[in-house]
């Protein structure tokens, strides 16, 4: 479909929504920029922009006559395709492109798409890392934070751009193909937006649904989900990785348990040895043998692999180190936003350990992550919606040390109350944030900013 001389809705003034109507501005395409919300500033918006051209700006109610007057709507990846406007707009059969969509329509180099439950962040950033090693021209992009369609248009025929991709960005591509295509790992999440697991794996699969046979899809083999998708592949090359198995063809671990392999059907060859690897937790090790297959899967030799694997440290909000307090170890994993990325940080912790947690909520199931943090948590200390619940998990599962504080600032002070010399305070919230913040990013950084002001010598 071509959008040049159309007049494109795009909703959402957040950082997606605000990124493709630049996009379209700057190609000239007439744009209509919506949010569902009322009390948005349309002064704040406007200086966001260098050009407005005759862009229209309309906030909360969407009337018939702009709907009538829209050729193509490109949501942001946080408006559900339920919303009674994008039901409307579909009613109509004018086509729903996400964010992702639009970018791909301007997208002229090649693209490693990233998605999964947990990792996605670590993946992408090492990836990017690796191409830019490699490449000159490497953009980073998606879910990380920089949506893919600030960067759609500076691509070209040599660039590599690198994306994290969501669930909830997958439900709204078209045509978006990837030449490499990721998913970690699947282990129920968002199902509050996508109501069933059923509903939440097809979308993560569906970023292989364009792929031909020149494409590769990297899957996790000890994960059931990916696995039994990567067996009944047919329209694309699958390459699998594995911590926990040995692969007769793909990534996983040679015979001295070390060294990460790539066997094909006749080789076999050292690509970087874990002990190496200065990420934590065994989560990272299979973050890295996906980065590792996706860097072979384009070609990347070795020694740049190695090299910039063994130099990787930890991304921001992500079992992030954060500073030594009164002989306390403080680390920051606001990017723990479900119950099975907070167990990976449990079990990457190597001290008694306090842990702060709770926050939005998502519907999630929490006893499986509280089962996991007994013998290591001594106490916990919670915030946000989900708090109760927790607290139920907790008991249920005889963690008698559990307190409720209505602050994350609260939550930092009696942490550091409780914790004595060598053990570990871990912000992992096992939700998303945005109940109390507007980000996990912004959640990490108070956090960090709380951790610093605590008193030495208390
Ligand atoms: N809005 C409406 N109608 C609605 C719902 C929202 O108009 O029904 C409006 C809101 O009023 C607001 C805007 O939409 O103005 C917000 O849009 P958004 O929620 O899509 O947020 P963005 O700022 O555009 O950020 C999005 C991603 N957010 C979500 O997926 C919720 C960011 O992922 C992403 O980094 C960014 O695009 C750039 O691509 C964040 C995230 O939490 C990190 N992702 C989830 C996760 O990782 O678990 C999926």
């Amino acid at each position: 479909m071509q959008i040049e001389g159309k007049t494109v809705l795009v909703a959402g003034t957040g950082v997606s929504g605000l990124a493709a109507a630049r996009l379209l501005n700057e190609n000239h395409i007439q744009t209509i920029l919506y949010d569902s919300n009322a009390n948005k500033s349309k002064r704040e918006i406007y200086a966001s922009f260098d050009e407005i051209g005759d862009m229209q700006l309309i906030f909360g109610e969407l009337d018939d006559a702009v709907l009538d007057s829209i050729s193509l709507a490109v949501l942001s990846p946080g408006i559900p395709l339920e919303q009674p406007f994008v039901q409307k707009i579909r009613e109509r059969g004018i086509p729903v492109w996400g964010e992702i969509e639009l970018a791909w329509y301007f997208e002229k180099g090649t693209v490693i798409a990233i998605t999964g439950t947990n990792g996605k962040t670590t993946t992408t950033t090492l990836v990017g890392e690796i191409m830019k090693a490699w490449r000159e021209k490497v953009f980073v992009v998606g879910n990380i934070g920089l949506p893919y369609t600030s960067q759609a248009d500076k691509t070209d025929g040599d660039s590599i751009t690198v994306a994290e991709i969501s669930s909830f960005q997958l439900e709204t591509i078209d045509a978006f193909r990837p030449h490499i295509s990721a998913i970690l790992n699947i282990t129920p999440d968002h199902l509050n937006r996508h109501h069933t697991f059923e509903n939440y794996c097809r979308a993560k699969f569906d970023i292989t649904k364009n792929q031909g046979i020149s494409d590769v899809c990297v899957l996790n083999y000890d994960n059931e989900e990916t696995r039994r998708f990567g067996e009944r592949q047919k329209n694309t090359e699958t390459l699998f990785f594995s911590r926990k198995q040995s692969l007769q063809r793909g990534i996983c671990l040679g015979p001295d348990h070390d060294t990460i392999v790539y066997r094909t059907a006749n080789s076999s060859q050292g690509i970087v040895k874990v002990s190496s690897i200065q990420l934590m937790g065994k989560h990272n090790v299979e973050n890295v043998m996906a980065a590792v297959a996706i860097a072979i899967s384009m070609q990347v030799p070795v020694e740049i692999i190695r090299r910039v694997v063994c130099a990787f440290t930890a991304v921001e909000h992500r079992i992030e180190y954060v500073c030594e307090k009164n002989n306390v170890k403080y680390y920051n994993d606001s990017k723990g936003t479900n119950p099975d990325a907070a167990i990976k940080a449990i079990e990457a912790m190597v001290r008694p350990t306090v842990l702060i947690a709770g926050g939005y909520d998502k519907k999630s199931e929490y006893d499986e992550w509280i089962a996991a943090c007994t013998g290591k948590v001594k106490a916990l200390v919670l915030i946000g919606a989900t708090a109760k619940a927790i607290e139920a998990a907790a008991r249920r599962h005889h963690i008698e040390d559990v307190t409720i504080v209505e602050t994350l600032e609260e939550a930092v002070t009696l942490s550091a109350k409780k914790a004595a010399p060598k053990d570990a305070v871990l912000l992992s919230p096992a939700c998303a944030s945005w109940d109390m913040f507007t980000s996990y990013e912004e959640r990490g950084k108070l956090f960090k900013a709380y951790v610093h002001k605590l008193p030495d010598g208390v």
